[in-house]
This record gives structure tokens, C-alpha cells and sequence, in this order.
């Protein structure tokens, strides 16, 4: 049968299919049909697989991987913070800028000032950049709005560029990101708010697959976050949580108690809620890249975690606060880095592993007959490459659905615009 597609002599195939330890193929093809993958092998691809119709990629010298999934990320927002810089210069700790009214307030300031076309704009360069740069499907959280009308704008925001661009999107809503001015000295207000308006909203028009809260000191308290998380729950959200960014506050352990599909950033947790997400089967979603920007020096406990049979998925944060980048290639290096990971390791966290905190595990983040054909092909010789040559994009060629939807080097912007301009 002859294949859509044709990846061939690729120098490495990182297949990220699951638990059979053999997860790379040196010397191999990927043949896709129908938007799907059909088969992965080494050596030469079967010669009925080349018809007259049949693209064929040569990929000598280079790797292939699955498309990158970016399982945590704050897309749809207005504006940017680096006037804060000085600040974070000067010792101020993140908690304390929001504290003071900026922050996250200052970002929901700006996106409650823009339209929901800006906020498109916007988000929709940020979702080429991923896509230059390997993603091919991204989480996208709302939660710079707070109000009901700026929330529901972010989400139908993030469901409308899902059909208007290659990248996939799965939303999560996050009112419980901050309290809002409105409802400064009154938390509950404002929970009874979200639990009253917004989440049945969200979840009757189908606008988020997930509920997110920023359970944090001078945030959200374990409390208040059982709460936000119950009222998910009993509206049918997938639940999520930013749990022990800074402080250990039982996140973790909260993660664990509401069998949550995952517990996000986690630099603070404590070894009973490592144990406790290991046993409910939480996906742990480690953010290197913020973990570096927030200048504390300290990474989430990668290694205990992976021991303690966690689940690590990684991504970027994509947010215009704690990590400004919609590049998972620089977070990669960060991870390696600074959680002391493997190659191997990383790129299972940005693929399988990521598609697990986002329940798509069934559909993408591995190379295996019948899953989407994402694909990525680096113009490296292998992941080792990718990881140590840092802040440069080494991606080559980004397949989505089966179609090339980012070509080679210098063609890479131009390719990518007709996508992004139809
Ligand atoms: O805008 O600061 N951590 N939320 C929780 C963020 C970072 C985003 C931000
Ligand atoms: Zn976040």
C-alpha cells in the first residue's frame, strides 16, 4: 500500500511508545497515511509503500521525534511584564509583585483592556513560535481575566485559533489563578462566584476540559483550593493543580485526594505527596523554565519522583510573568540541567508523558501505527545534540496531521505563514 508520506534514512527515531525500553531506532523510516502513522521500522522502508502520490523525506543525519506537547502553558493573555525585571533584580520575590497589585493582576489588567481579536493576534504568533519550534500541541489555561466576560473571551479565544491554525489546543479554566481587585478581602465572594457563574458556563458551552488552581501561599490555601477543585469535580472538569511552587503547602497531597490528572510545578513538594501522586497516578508537570526564572536556584526533585514511580511530564508555562518562552527546546536544556534528566527522559516528558497530563495519551505522543502523525525532524544528528546546543532551533521539518507544516532553514518563516495567514 502506498504511504502519504515517507520519512526515510532518519539517523535516530525517538519512538516514545511506552514501556518497552527500546525507544530509539537508529537508521529507520516512518511511513504516514491518512494523517495517522502507519509504521515505524529500521532500515529500508518497504518498497510498496512508495507510490506515485508518495512524499519522501530523507532524513539522513537527522532525528525524528514525536511532536512536542506543551502541557502547560498560559496562552491567551494581553501584554507582557518586563518591567518587572528590575524588580526581580532588586530581590523582590514573585509573591510579593502580586501581593503589591502586579503580577499576575498586572496581566489581568491588560487583558480585561483588550479585545478578544487582540488577544487572537497575540496568542496566534505565540502558537507559530511553538510550532517553529516543535509543538504541536499545547494546553492553554485562561485565567488573566478573573471576571465573567474576560474569561469566557480567553477560552473562546483559545477554542476559535484551535480550528484557525495547526496547533492543537486543549483548554483548562483557571478563575482560580488569583483573587481579582473586585473581590480584594473576600476570597469566598469570589469562589462563590465562580462556583455560581462561570464554571457551569465554562462547562455547559464546553469552553475547558480541565479546571486549574494556583494553590499557593498568599493565593489560594489548601482549603480554598479543595473547594475550586470540588466545584470541578462535580461539573465533570478533568482536574489540575499548581501545587508547592514556592512553599510546601500540600498541593501534592491535595493532587493526590482528588485523583487529579495532574499536579504542576512541584519544586516544593514534599516526599509524602511524591508518594501519595505515585499511588493515585497523578502526572507530575515539571516547569524548568520557570523554575530558572524565578532565581531561587532550586528545580523540582525530578529524580525522587521518577524513584518513586511519578509519572514526569515537562512543559514550558508559557506566561508572560515566570517564563516568557513558547520554546520547549530551551526547556529542555534547563530540565537536563537542572534536574539532572537524561535526553531520553526529557523528550518522553515532553511527548508521552505530556500527552498523559492532558488524557491524549491514547491519540499523540508516541510513534506507533494509528497514533496522529505529529512529527518533528531536527537537523541533529541525535537527541544528546538537541539537548547540549542550546537556544538555538534545530528543528528542521514540523509534521502535523500528516501534512509538513514547517520546512527547512531559511524557508522555515515562509512556510509556516501560510498557515498562519489563510
Ligand atoms: O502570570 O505569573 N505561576 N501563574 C502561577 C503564573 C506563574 C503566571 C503568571
Ligand atoms: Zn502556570
Amino acid at each position: 500500500m502506498s504511504m502519504d508520506l515517507l520519512i526515510i534514512n532518519a539517523a535516530n527515531i525517538v519512538t516514545c511508545v511506552e514501556q518497552t525500553g527500546e525507544n530509539i531506532i537508529e537508521k529507520g523510516y516512518v511511513a504516514v497515511k491518512d494523517g495517522l502513522i502507519y509504521e515505524a521500522g529500521k532500515g529500508e522502508a518497504p518498497k510498496e509503500f512508495v507510490g506515485a502520490e508518495t512524499i519522501i523525506v530523507d532524513a539522513t543525519g537527522k532525528t525524528v521525534t514525536p511532536g512536542l506537547v506543551d502541557a502547560h502553558t498560559h496562552l491567551v493573555h494581553g501584554g507582557s511584564r518586563e518591567n518587572e525585571l528590575p524588580m526581580k533584580l532588586g530581590g523582590v520575590a514573585y509573591i510579593d509583585i502580586l501581593k503589591a497589585g502586579g503580577g499576575i493582576l498586572s496581566t489581568v489588567r491588560n487583558t480585561r483592556d483588550a479585545s478578544k481579536q487582540e488577544l487572537k493576534t497575540k496568542a496566534k504568533q505565540s502558537l507559530k513560535q511553538m510550532l517553529i519550534h516543535g509543538t504541536t500541541t499545547v494546553e492553554a489555561k485562561s485565567g488573566y481575566g478573573l471576571d465573567f466576560d474576560t474569561e469566557i473571551k480567553c477560552l473562546e479565544a483559545a477554542k476559535e485559533l484551535n480550528s484557525e491554525q495547526p496547533v492543537d489546543i486543549v483548554s483548562s479554566y483557571m478563575g482560580g489563578h488569583a483573587v481579582p481587585p473586585e473581590y480584594k478581602g473576600n476570597t469566598e465572594g469570589y469562589m462563590d462566584f465562580m462556583a455560581q457563574k462561570v464554571v457551569p458556563y465554562v462547562a455547559e458551552h464546553k469552553l475547558a476540559e480541565f479546571l486549574d488552581v494556583f494553590c499557593e501561599e498568599g493565593v489560594f490555601t489548601p482549603e480554598e483550593s479543595r473547594n475550586i477543585l470540588q466545584v470541578g469535580k462535580e461539573h465533570g472538569f478533568g482536574l489540575k493543580i499548581h501545587a508547592d511552587e514556592i512553599v510546601p503547602y500540600g498541593g501534592a497531597e491535595l493532587a493526590a485526594e482528588f485523583g487529579a490528572v495532574s499536579a504542576e510545578h512541584l519544586l516544593a513538594a514534599s516526599d509524602e505527596g511524591i508518594e501519595a501522586m505515585a499511588k493515585a497516578g497523578v502526572t507530575a508537570v515539571l516547569l524548568p523554565g520557570t523554575a530558572f526564572y524565578l532565581m531561587t536556584g532550586k528545580f523540582a526533585r525530578a529524580r525522587k519522583m521518577i524513584e518513586s514511580g511519578v509519572r514526569i511530564a515537562i512543559a514550558t508555562d508559557y506566561n508572560p510573568g515566570s517564563c516568557p518562552t513558547e520554546n520547549l527546546q530551551s526547556i529542555m536544556t534547563f530540565a537536563c540541567f537542572g534536574m539532572k534528566l537524561t535526553p531520553e527522559e526529557i523528550i518522553k516528558a515532553m511527548t508521552i508523558n505530556g500527552a498523559y497530563a492532558i488524557k491524549r495519551e491514547k491519540e499523540i505522543g508516541s510513534i506507533e501505527k494509528g497514533k496522529k502523525a505529529d512529527l518533528v525532524i531536527y537537523d541533529a544528528p541525535n537527541i544528546n545534540y538537541i539537548v547540549y546546543h542550546f537556544g538555538i532551533n534545530h528543528v528542521d521539518k514540523v509534521v502535523k496531521d500528516g501534512k509538513i507544516v514547517v520546512d527547512n532553514g531559511h524557508e522555515k518563516e515562509k512556510c509556516v505563514d501560510e498557515f498562519f495567514n489563510r
